[in-house]
């Protein structure tokens, strides 16, 4: 499951043309590696609307059966390959990366607390998360907002 979640933005993120690391290489900074996937025009900006339009990809990747909802059973899957995007990363990268992943997570997306994450959660969840990682409040994700 190494990279699963990394591996299945790329195929269905065809813009993202930066974040291009085979299986081996050293991880890509979190920076380049979390615009590569969310800045899905390439403009080296990700806005609400884009981290909205491919959270909406990655929840319907995970919800098997299709009932609009991720519930336990299909957070194993998404949780997997979230571990993976953390993998190889160490020191404070790899704190960031399990913060940004982590602002994914069931407990943290199921806002009403009824154990599930509906498809509409998931897409609202996307103003804290980007509130979080925007680190210089522009109310945008860009390189600035990345250590390094
Ligand atoms: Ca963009
Ligand atoms: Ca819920
Ligand atoms: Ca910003």
């Amino acid at each position: 499951m190494r990279n699963a979640l990394f591996a299945l933005t790329l195929t269905v993120s065809v813009t993202a043309t930066t974040a291009v690391a085979s299986e081996g290489d050293a991880p890509l900074p979190p920076g380049e590696r979390f615009l590569g996937v969310w800045d899905l025009n390439g403009n080296g900006t990700a806005t609400l609307d884009e981290l909205q339009t491919m959270r909406g990809r990655v929840f319907d990747s995970f919800d098997r059966n299709g009932d609009g909802v991720l519930d336990e059973s299909e957070y194993v899957a998404f949780d997997d390959a979230r571990a993976g995007d953390v993998e190889g990363y160490e020191g404070e990268n790899r704190e960031l990366m399990q913060r940004i992943t982590d602002g994914m997570s069931l407990s943290v997306s199921d806002a009403d607390g009824d154990g599930v994450v509906q498809r509409e959660e998931f897409l609202v969840g996307a103003e804290d998360w980007l509130r979080d990682l925007d680190t210089n409040g522009d109310g945008v994700i860009t390189a600035a907002d990345f250590p390094g």
